[in-house]
């Protein structure tokens, strides 16, 4: 039998890596390999890691000028370039997404992460008044922003390393020290990126990683800890609850960014070609596992036929296998036990009525990917909004397509939901384009476009898709606390008219 070139993972507290009570396997959703032996933080280590954040606040970091934090930035984001492959090579084995993904997704985001919040937080100023009374009184009034304290940054599996350092990058412009929570299935990237933060001059004790589960387990010990002073999370809109409720007992803020059940509304006038391969990437992109990804597709009905021919053609086309052929667009779910989940969804949208026009099972996959957590790209048609799969979030490789017959109606499908996150719209007519997207209740409303970022902009859910928004100064006001100084100045004189 091969020697087992499982890694083990330890937690990460104040500047070292450190054993867990136990440890739990991690194994890779391709074919089923054991990856990691993941070593598990009990109630100690997370006090301990809480703690090591809070003394690295107490310490020169705590004292350190925005210059100085900016210049770290920079070079950790100069340092994840240097061991670039390192961690696609993390993220792809936690994963199994294909390596061509990773590259261009997760780890080229990681670098821009930490470049934007230091162009950011070097460019950010603060509220400034120069307050005149009628009265005559005057002021000078300035806020100070300061760092918010210990943040918990608890993460989900699906983009690991771009969503740790999403956080984890404005935490540390602002002056903040993290303890991070990454997903039991994705323990890798962010372990290694104590490494590159310790390289790039990052204090002991301002990046702390915890590993383990949610309930019961480091995610729940790290959510209730009395000693943060904020949390981010992403993840389920179920896990926010559960975390919402652990911070109003210590009253302190959160940042949500849930789940979803996004629309795509494909207009008539749309050119079809971006439109089907706008819609291909919003459903299947990372197997379906985006919070931003489509899962009810509304398409105006003198092309609703074309429209499900076509999107059905192109989700036959998507190549299946192994993340390291530069031939493979998609990759297997996070494990097996998700693809439980999605499958019963699939089962649920048949007893529902719907007709599956692709897909709708699991594939056939060479003997040695076999027992891999795949699944076919799948649509289906004849559900409208009152069918559960079209309620609820299934976070796969699947969407229901609907028709519908004008702005109204498509304004009215897209809105008929409990979350909002994101939407899309595709038209040639911009006017209708700016119109329809407008009145969308999401956070994020693209036109002919999807995915396309730009960090400095607002980013969250409406409803229950989250609480808040980060990118741009958003991110920065969350994790700073603000206090506005008010020193009185000499008062006016109103007698007397200029000379
Ligand atoms: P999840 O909520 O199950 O887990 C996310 C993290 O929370 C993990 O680290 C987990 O260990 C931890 N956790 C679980 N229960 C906890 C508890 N009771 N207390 C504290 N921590 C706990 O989510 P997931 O399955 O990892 O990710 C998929 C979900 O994330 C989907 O719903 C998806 O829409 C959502 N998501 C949203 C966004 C967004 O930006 N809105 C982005 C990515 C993923
Ligand atoms: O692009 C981002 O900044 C972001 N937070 C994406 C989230 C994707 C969810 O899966």
């Amino acid at each position: 039998m091969a020697a087992s070139t499982a890694r083990e993972l330890r937690n990460f507290v104040d500047g070292g890596y450190v054993d867990g009570v136990r440890t739990f396997d991690k194994r890779n959703p391709v074919d089923g390999r054991l990856v990691a032996r993941v070593h598990e933080a009990d109630a100690r280590l997370v006090d301990a890691a809480v703690g090591a954040a809070r003394t690295a606040l107490a310490g020169p970091w705590g004292r350190s000028s925005v210059a100085e934090r900016v210049a770290v930035l920079r070079r950790v984001a100069d340092q994840i370039e240097t061991r670039f492959d390192g961690l696609l090579a993390a993220e792809v084995a936690d994963t199994g997404k294909p390596v061509r993904l990773a590259r261009k997704l997760d780890v080229a985001r990681a670098v821009a992460n930490f470049r934007t919040f230091a162009d950011l937080a070097s460019a950010a100023g603060t509220d400034g008044f120069l307050t005149d009374l009628a009265d005559g009184r005057r002021a000078l009034n300035y806020a100070l922003r300061r760092p918010l304290g210990v943040v918990g940054v608890i993460v989900p599996w699906n983009l690991p390393l771009l969503l740790t350092t999403w956080k984890v990058a404005p935490a540390l412009a602002c002056g903040n020290a993290v303890v991070v929570k990454p997903s039991e299935e994705t323990p890798g990237s962010a372990t290694l990126l104590a490494e590159i933060m310790a390289e790039a001059g990052v204090p002991a004790g301002v990046y702390n990683v915890v590993h383990g589960f949610g309930p019961g387990s480091a995610g729940e010990l790290l959510s209730t800890h009395p000693g943060l002073d904020g949390v981010t999370f992403t993840g389920e809109t179920g896990t926010g609850r559960a975390i919402m409720r652990a911070a109003a007992a210590h009253v302190r803020p959160v940042s949500f960014e849930l789940g979803g059940k996004n629309a795509a509304v494909v207009f008539a006038d749309a050119d079809l070609d971006r439109a089907v391969e706008g819609l291909c990437q919003s459903v299947f992109a990372n197997t379906g596992q985006v919070c931003l990804c489509t899962e009810r597709v509304y398409v105006q009905r003198p092309v609703f036929d074309e429209v499900v021919t076509r999107l059905s053609a192109a989700a036959g086309q998507l190549r299946l296998g192994d993340p390291a052929d530069p031939a493979t667009t998609t990759g297997p779910l996070i494990s097996t036990g998700h693809r439980e989940k999605v499958l019963s969804y699939l089962r649920l949208a048949r007893e529902e009525g719907a007709e599956v026009v692709a897909g709708g099972g699991v594939p056939a996959m060479p003997p040695q990917i076999q027992a891999g957590a795949w699944i076919e790209p799948t649509l289906w048609t004849g559900l409208d909004n009152a069918a559960t799969v079209m309620r609820e979030e299934v976070f796969g490789p699947v969407a229901g397509i609907v028709p519908f017959d004008d702005d109204a109606d498509a304004v009215r499908l897209a809105n008929d939901t409990r979350y909002g996150l994101a939407a899309s719209v595709w038209t040639r007519d911009l006017e209708r384009g700016h119109r329809v997207a407008q009145q969308l209740r999401v956070g994020v409303s693209w036109v002919n476009t999807w995915f396309l970022r730009d960090l400095r902009s607002p980013f969250g859910g409406i409803g229950l898709s989250g609480i808040g928004r980060e990118g741009g100064h958003h991110s920065l006001e969350f994790y700073s606390e603000t206090t506005n100084v008010c020193v009185r100045l000499a008062d006016e004189t109103r007698t007397g008219a200029a000379a």
